[in-house]
């Protein structure tokens, strides 16, 4: 029987499933996330079951010559190397899918709390602030009607202008390296345009491209500075794509109306500036937090590891593998 290990917190009924296939490591109530204590327990291990964290890199692969194949629940993988695992053979699937829908509604609903400044609203009434009713309490921008941007139009994006589109009544203006296909365009009611004019143009904007070195620092001073000093920014992508700094100096200086974030440069450490500041909202990465999605996730991970280490019904044919041919060559 191979041996594996759970480096996150995890459901029970999760880790019930693949104790019936595996011999299961978990690591109580706090991940495992520096690379020498994940290298140490991962010794005589086969499998991993991660999330967005850990690093996996060529060193950790390298010190872990057991090791057959990393399950990740989440959809984002910057945090591995892909080429790395496939050079060494080891097998790496992520978690699609499962998560778009709840991911956009929560996309959706941290811009509407940053356009109607629900959270600063909320702050000012438990401090004991609220003493009579005025014609701009709080008054903020409207979401219907007003022109979407959504920057990185995968999977994630389309339910966002979907949502923006069909519910909102909204023009949907998108950016992304490669054009959707017209007929979906059409679909979204959702037209192309390059970065600046998106940003230019654009009332509240929701970033949802992935992490990668050409995605660093995506949007910056300079990009903040395009857009209208009554827009909203919504991050739900990964800490990196913005200028943590950069942003929290717009918002200090009014550039920008208001931000709403689910990620950060470094994570789960938040910039100072944007703690000081009160037109954000600040969420700790729990875009695709429902209960029902996170435990679509975990068991599209623990089926991916269970197939991966030639188990079960789909043996050998883990169903998001992306890299399935190492599968092939052993
Ligand atoms: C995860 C995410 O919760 O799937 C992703 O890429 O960002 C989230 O759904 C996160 O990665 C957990 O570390």
């Amino acid at each position: 029987m191979h041996s594996v290990l759970i480096t996150i917190p995890m459901f029970d009924a999760v880790i019930e499933r693949l104790r019936s296939h595996f011999e299961v490591e978990t690591c109580g109530e706090r991940a495992i996330e520096t690379p020498d204590e994940l290298a140490a327990r991962l010794q005589g291990k086969a499998g991993m079951l991660v999330a967005g964290t850990p690093r996996v890199d060529a060193a950790l692969l390298q010190a872990c010559p057991d090791l057959r194949a990393v399950c990740s629940m989440a959809v984002g993988f910057n945090n591995i190397d892909l080429a790395a695992c496939t050079a060494r053979g080891v097998l790496f699937s992520n978690a699609p899918d499962v998560l778009t829908e709840t991911t956009a509604d929560f996309g959706f609903a941290l811009m509407m709390a940053t356009a109607r400044r629900i959270s600063e609203s909320e702050h000012f009434l438990r401090a004991g602030q609220w003493t009579q009713w005025r014609y701009d309490l709080f008054a903020g921008a409207d979401v219907h009607g007003a022109t979407l941007g959504v920057l990185g139009m995968g999977r994630i994006g389309q339910a966002i202008a979907r949502r923006g589109a069909l519910g909102f009544g909204m023009p949907v203006l998108y950016h992304n390296r490669s054009r959707l296909d017209g007929a979906i365009e059409t679909q979204l009611g959702a037209r192309w345009v390059d970065k600046a004019t998106l940003l230019r143009e654009c009332d509240h904007l929701v970033i949802v491209v992935p992490y990668s070195a050409a995605s660093h620092h995506l949007v910056g001073a300079a990009d903040l500075a395009l857009m209208k000093p009554t827009a909203t920014l919504t991050n739900i992508a990964r800490g990196g794509v913005v200028d943590d700094a950069a942003l929290a100096q717009a918002l200090r200086d009014r550039r920008i109306a208001a931000a709403g974030l689910d990620v950060f440069e470094g994570e789960p450490a938040v910039h100072p500036q944007l703690l000081s500041v009160r037109n954000v909202v600040l969420t700790p990465h729990i875009a695709s937090a429902s209960l029902p999605t996170r435990r679509a996730m975990a068991e599209l991970a623990a089926d991916n590891l269970i197939a991966a280490l030639g188990r079960g019904p789909q043996a050998g044919r883990p169903p998001t593998a992306l890299n399935p041919q190492v599968l092939a060559a052993r």
